[in-house]
């Protein structure tokens, strides 16, 4: 008789936060299995989860500390690397040194991680790939509700009474919510998807909104001069719990909002967005959806914010089926945000620059020679244009989990700056890109290997139980990190023996946290913060009866349309967009390296409307040629009448067709977002002489 083990985990990929069992044999994982119990799942999974046990026994996985001499990465022990990293650390000012945390982590690490960089470090130069991705929604809904995360739960989205997804590609970014959607959909939901793209998720939709990228906000604000003209609005809940109706009407009703004008801007027929808007108000109960097609764009935060007002005009928050529902996107993101990988806070959102919290870390944390300043640090974004246009500024960056040379805009601007670092550490479970520029390369257990916990996007914290060991001489991220404090004089910070300590330390000094414990999340499946005392059952869904901002109401934060940075021209006429597929994850080291992934999407395309595509004379299954200002690549064409006339899309999950090399890095002035999703781009057809 085999001897199985089934350890209960979380899934590695996607911000929905499926549970399931990892099979054990022999010491190894082999296998995942379902989990019933969790609600967000129901013992089923996607693709990504169901084979994310593929990628863990890969023999490419880093197994030994490296450093690089002499241009050569050369296998080290984990003393000579934590201590070389020490001796190089230490000879940077603060204010040189920066780094990278990590949503593909635990909690518990991202903690470490914030604590390392203002502790020992003593610097604010610390962000991660949130900044990429809902950073807009951070700081919009932040402003809009006075907290930026999702306002219901998964299971809630089943009771909706109108779904409104816009942005969102759900049923292949996060499989186990489209699910949900459908659900409400088989209840008798009605189903609005707004997408430059028809993907599956556009499926099941009563009304498909096919607009051009980038002009979300006009939209959304003609929309608005919909509902108010007709008498729509919620005026009970716009009175009793919200402010600034004036400076909505004074924006949205607008004759540049009017049906016409906005169906001009968006490229939609006006009955539909009539239609769409009757059926936001008058429902009863609509869950507004949103990822990426919001947040990753100019007027990141300005869409945001439209996305709020609707809800907030509509009295679509509060209330079970309804709500704001930003999808995050890594297993962790939520959690990375909350532990304060972020340049401006603390955990919990406690901000660096206020005197008062500055201080409660100063004291818990107990540095004999103080933390860094109660000043805000670089987020990525700007760490990368500094380094490119202020060289000498900053000098070292230590990066945990994170691949920038792949999932960066504009990549030659990446390398740029990669190339502007003196110093440059990488904690990562396979050779990345960016261990291109790696002076240490550092190798970590995977999520299979460790415990913890981590934050889905409904702000529900479940833990992580280790199923197996890690191959050759991995660590857990946190006790890597740990050593080098150790190493760099600080050995009394660090000194927790178990990870449960970690998370003790984290609830003491994070009050959505407080009343969370190991214990206590053994037993309950899983809670969700805030939840403030041992006896807190914690807070499925937000707003009940008031906001979080200071005074407790909603903000209504209108904005005027603007076009995306770079808009098409008779030189690059086509509007190109990015995201991903179902099958693969970012920068592809996990999912390429799972052959049942691979093998269904080996590689990338570009997706060209078939008019445009006969107008340049390619076919479906040509190589072509896609230019942008930045650079050009040779991808396949992927000919279809599924996207709208005038639009281009890649995944970017491709080395060998990045689609990085192509976009921009211009920035949302409030988030520091970068436009992903539009810039400008020409098509050409590779001639057979060349
Ligand atoms: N399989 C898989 N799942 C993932 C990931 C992955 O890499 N692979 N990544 C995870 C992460 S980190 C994230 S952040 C999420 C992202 O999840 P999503 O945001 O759903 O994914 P994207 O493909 O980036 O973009 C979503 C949609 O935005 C549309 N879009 C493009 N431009 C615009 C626009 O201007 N306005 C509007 N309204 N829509 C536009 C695109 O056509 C696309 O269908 O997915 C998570 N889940
Ligand atoms: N063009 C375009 N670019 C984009 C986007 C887009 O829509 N379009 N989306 C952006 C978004 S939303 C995001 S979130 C970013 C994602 O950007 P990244 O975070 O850079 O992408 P990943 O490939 O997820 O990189 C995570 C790294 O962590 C490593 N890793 C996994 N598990 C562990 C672990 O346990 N420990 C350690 N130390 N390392 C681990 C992986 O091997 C991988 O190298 O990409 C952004 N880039
Ligand atoms: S939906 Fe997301 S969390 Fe669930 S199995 Fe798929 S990738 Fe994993
Ligand atoms: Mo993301």
């Amino acid at each position: 008789m085999t001897d199985l083990k089934f350890v209960p985990t979380t899934c590695p990929y996607c911000g929905t936060g499926c549970s399931f069992n990892l099979v054990v044999k022999d010491g190894k994982v082999v296998g995942t299995a379902p989990a019933q119990r969790s609600p967000v799942n129901e013992g089923k999974l996607c693709p990504k989860g169901m084979y994310s046990f593929e990628f863990i026994n890969s023999p490419d996985r880093l197994t030994q500390p490296m450093i690089r001499k002499n241009g050569e990465l050369v296998p080290v022990s984990w003393d000579e690397a934590t201590t070389y990293i020490a001796e190089n650390l230490k000879k940077y000012k603060p204010s040189e040194r920066c780094a990278l945390s990590s949503a593909r982590v635990s909690n518990e690490e991202n903690y470490v991680m914030m604590k390392f960089a203002r502790g020992v470090l003593k610097t604010n130069h610390l962000d991660h790939c949130a900044r990429l991705c809902h950073s807009s929604t951070v700081a919009g809904l932040a402003g809009s509700f006075g907290s930026g995360a999702m306002t219901n739960s998964i299971t809630d989205i089943s009771e909706s009474k109108c779904i409104f997804i816009i942005g969102s590609n759900t049923f292949e970014q996060h499989p186990l919510i489209g699910r949900r959607e459908v659900m409400a959909k088989q209840n008798g939901a009605k189903y609005i998807y707004a997408d430059p793209r028809r993907t599956h998720t556009c499926g099941p939709a009563d009304l498909f909104l096919q607009f051009h990228s980038g002009t979300d906000v006009s939209l959304l604000n003609g929309m608005m001069q919909i509902i108010i003209k007709n008498g729509w609005e919620d005026k009970e809940f716009i009175e009793k719990r919200t402010k600034g109706y004036e400076d909505l009407k004074n924006i949205v009703m607008k004759d540049e909002y009017s049906v016409e004008n906005v169906a001009k801007v968006t490229g939609l027929d006006p009955k539909d967005i009539e239609t769409a808007a009757d059926w936001i108000a008058n429902s009863g109960a609509t869950a507004l959806i949103y990822s990426m097609g919001i947040t990753q764009h100019t007027v990141g935060v300005d869409n945001v914010h439209a996305c709020a007002n609707i809800q907030l005009l509509t009295g679509n928050l509060g209330k079970r089926g309804a709500g704001v529902n930003p999808l995050r996107g890594q297993n962790n993101v939520q959690g990375a945000c909350d532990m304060g990988a972020l340049p401006v806070s603390f955990t919990g959102y406690q901000k660096v620059t206020d005197p008062a919290s500055h201080k409660k870390f100063e004291d818990a944390w107990k540095f004999p020679d103080g933390i860094a300043p109660a000043e805000n640090g670089y987020e990525v974004t700007i760490m990368m244009n500094v380094l490119t246009d202020n060289p000498g500024e900053l000098k070292a960056m230590y990066i945990m989990g994170e691949n920038p040379l792949l999932s960066d805009p504009d990549i030659n601007h990446v390398k740029e700056a990669f190339e502007n670092l003196e110093f440059v550490v990488v904690q990562d479970i396979f050779y990345t890109e960016t261990c291109e520029y790696a002076d240490v390369i550092l190798p970590a257990v995977c999520f299979a290997e460790r415990d913890g916990t981590q934050t889905n996007t409904e702000r529900r914290v479940q833990r992580w139980h280790k199923a197996a060991d890690g191959p050759g001489e991995t660590m857990e991220d946190w006790k890597i990190i740990s050593m080098v404090a150790a190493k760099m004089g600080y050995a009394d910070q660090f000194a927790w023996n178990d990870i449960s300590e970690i998370f003790d330390e984290v609830a003491e000094l994070t009050p959505q946290y407080h009343g969370m414990s190991y214990e206590r999340l053994s037993h309950a499946d899983a809670l969700h913060w805030p939840c403030k005392t041992p006896e807190d059952p914690g807070t499925p869904i937000l707003h009940k009866e008031k906001f979080l901002t200071p005074d407790g109401l909603g903000v209504f934060l209108p904005a005027d349309w603007q076009p995306p940075a770079e808009v098409p021209d008779a030189e690059y006429p086509l509007q190109f967009t990015t995201g991903r597929c179902l099958f693969h994850w970012h920068t592809g080291t996990m999912t390429r390296r799972s052959a049942t992934l691979d093998s269904e999407v080996p590689t990338g395309w570009i997706e060209i409307n078939a008019e445009d595509a006969k107008e340049i004379g390619i076919r479906d299954g040509e190589m072509v040629r896609a230019i942008t200002r930045r650079d050009s690549l040779t991808v396949t064409a992927r000919v279809t009448s599924t996207i709208k006339k005038g639009t281009t899309f890649m995944p970017f999950h491709f080395i060998e067709c990045p689609a990085n090399l192509l976009t921009h890095n211009a920035l949302d002035p409030v988030c520091k977002i970068p436009e992903f999703k539009a810039c400008a781009m020409k098509v050409e057809k590779i001639s057979k002489e060349a």
